[in-house]
């Protein structure tokens, strides 16, 4: 996972990586039937916010991990489709007026602007309920891990993740912020889903109680260079969401400046490497989609 600029994927790989992601496309659209009425607005939303062209980062990493762990099965694709759900409605809310207030989202107008910030909102509610309910009718799946699935995706999205995130970067991103007040949201907006995903692909396969830490290591680390990458983002000009949008805000890249950011994030992807490698004889696969989704422009600039 270094950061070169002429990182590649051998070609298996990238046959994979694209039936994984077309899969994922597929479950998407079965998940959100278009409803045939066009003024239903919030099916519209639903789908069209959640179906637009996002890297779907959660579900392959999902998807992958849980290979990676023995899971053969389509338990991994749909626990990814409900991650998908959960940040889809993350980013409907954070785009509203009262949040980042943003215009542009993949490359799309933001739901709010597009359906107003009534639909905006039922929508938000509608994924999240869409998601519990995806993970609830997995079939075959016991119901007591069902359950433990159902908790982790909760915990990730309460108090003791996304929401408690965005609470405190909306309410003390304002005012100068300690590194680690920084990283502890960062690590709660972002970090704390990648580590759901990994516990639900760790849970899904039976694996060792050992390794779980470490994958939450793994997802930790990588949850902040991701942060960071998003954070960089913001000033990139071919973004497909808006720029600017952390003007006067207490970021990495406020305290430290881009270039030092560039290089922590180096430093996190590499730690991120580190612990998959502890845990699968053969990591090559998840290191090289990693490589892909950093090796953007917006971190060699
Ligand atoms: C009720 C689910 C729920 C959340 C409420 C609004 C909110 C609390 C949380 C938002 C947290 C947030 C905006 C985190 C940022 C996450 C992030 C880095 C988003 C960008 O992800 P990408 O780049 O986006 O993977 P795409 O579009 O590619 O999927």
């Amino acid at each position: 996972m270094t950061m070169d600029s002429d990182a590649t994927i051998d070609q298996g790989s990238a046959e994979r990586l694209s039936q994984v992601r077309a899969s994922i496309e597929t479950r998407l659209e079965e998940l959100l039937p278009e409803s045939g009425n066009e003024r239903d607005l919030v099916a519209l939303a639903m789908r069209e916010s959640t179906l637009a062209p996002g890297k779907r980062m959660r579900p392959i990493l999902l998807m992958l991990t849980a290979e990676g762990l023995g899971h053969e099965g389509t338990w991994g694709l749909d626990l990814g489709c409900a991650v998908e759900l959960i940040h889809a409605a993350s980013l409907v809310l954070d785009d509203m007026p009262c949040m980042d207030n943003a215009s542009l989202r993949r490359g799309r107008p933001t739901v709010h602007l597009k359906f107003g910030e009534d639909v905006a909102i039922l929508t938000a509610v509608a994924l999240l309920s869409r998601a519990f309910g995806v993970i609830a009718s997995i079939s075959d799946l016991s119901p007591v891990v069902k359950t433990q699935l159902v908790e982790l995706a909760a915990n990730a999205v309460g108090m003791q993740g996304l929401v408690r995130g965005q609470f405190q970067d909306l309410r003390d991103g304002q005012q100068s912020r300690s590194p680690e007040e920084i990283a502890m949201t960062n690590n709660l907006k972002t970090g704390v889903l990648f580590g759901a995903i990994v516990d639900m692909a760790w849970l899904i396969t039976s694996s060792e109680e050992t390794i779980r830490p470490t994958l939450q290591t793994f997802a930790m680390e990588l949850g902040q260079a991701f942060q960071m990458y998003d954070d960089l983002r913001d000033r990139c000009p071919d973004s497909d969401k808006d720029q600017g949008k952390d003007a006067g805000k207490s970021t990495f890249i406020s305290l430290y400046g881009e270039d030092k950011v560039r290089e922590q994030l180096h430093v996190h992807l590499s730690n991120a490497e580190l612990n998959l490698r502890r845990v699968f004889r053969d990591a090559d696969m998840i290191a090289s989609y990693m490589k892909m989704v950093f090796n953007k422009a917006a971190l060699t600039a």
